[in-house]
């Protein structure tokens, strides 16, 4: 824990912190421990590499059903991150690959470092993704794009994925984690039914039709404005107590 944000790394350097079945049972304890424990969280991995994706060794002795289950089981766990309720910032460096980038995706924003690159090999391993990545990456970089780099197992670069919209934020070398660490802890300041609204009406409002989006949104809008914290904030504001919104420094 570093004040309100939980720290959960990757700790598999050796392997480039390749995903195995223990290590995302691990993955789903540290995330349903920081949603009890924390208002933010940060997944980042040691050594050079983020994640190099899916643990291939264990996968190819798995049979049909096994590996189906080991989806689901992927499916399960990024889901609490996706759709719990405190939120999450990756820091990436290096490899993000595969189950890499899908762990990414269910995450709320990315910090990719200068070094970062992102593939996603399944072509040329003959598997596809199972990790959530072809509803979370593909509407996140678009369906097009992501079915690009699936066929061509083309390699982007941070800049290039932040073009894409893959990630929103790239900092020098060595600088994810610190810059993930200040984005967690900022959004820990937020009104905690607001991060919830986010986290669990966002994406469910982007799979509705436009009619039952904005309906939704008019319901999530009277709930968050109805809380004591709301009341408290706004009032914050309008007695000159509260911070306004400034122009960027750059700008
Ligand atoms: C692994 C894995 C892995 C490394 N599963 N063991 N992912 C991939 O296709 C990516 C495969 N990995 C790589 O391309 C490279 O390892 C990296 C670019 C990530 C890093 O390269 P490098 O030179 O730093 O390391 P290395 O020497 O390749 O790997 C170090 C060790 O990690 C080595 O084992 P060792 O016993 O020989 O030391 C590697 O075998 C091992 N290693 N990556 C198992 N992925 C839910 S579906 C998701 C589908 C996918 O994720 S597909 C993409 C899989």
């Amino acid at each position: 824990m570093q004040g309100d944000v939980a720290i959960i790394g990757l700790n598999r350097p050796d392997k480039r912190n390749a995903i195995s079945d223990r290590v995302v049972e691990a993955i789903g304890a540290a995330v349903l421990r920081a949603t009890d424990e924390a208002k933010a969280g940060v997944i980042w991995g040691e050594g050079t590499h983020f994640c190099a994706g899916l643990d291939l060794g264990e996968h190819s002795k798995k049979s049909l059903i096994d590996s189906v289950k080991g989806s689901r089981r992927w499916h399960r766990i990024f889901d609490l991150i996706e759709r719990g309720s405190i939120p999450f910032v990756s820091a990436l460096q290096g490899a993000v690959v595969g189950g890499g980038f899908e762990l990414a995706a269910s995450t709320h924003i990315r910090v990719a470092e200068e070094n970062a690159f992102f593939a996603l090999p399944e072509g040329q391993r003959g598997i596809f993704v199972g990790g959530g990545g072809s509803v979370r990456i593909a509407r996140l970089i678009g369906s097009g794009r992501m079915g690009d780099m699936m066929l061509t197992g083309r390699v982007l670069s941070a800049q290039e994925m932040e073009r894409w919209g893959g990630v929103s934020y790239v900092v020098p070398e060595g600088g994810a984690k610190e810059k993930a660490i200040e984005l967690a802890t900022q959004t820990a300041t937020n009104a905690e039914m607001t991060n919830f609204a986010i986290l669990n009406a966002l994406p469910r409002i982007r799979d509705m039709s436009s009619e039952d989006g904005l309906f939704t949104e008019s319901l999530m809008s009277a709930l968050t404005t109805g809380t004591p914290e709301a009341e408290e904030r706004l009032r914050a504001f309008l007695e000159k107590r509260a911070a306004k919104v400034a122009a960027p420094k750059d700008a």
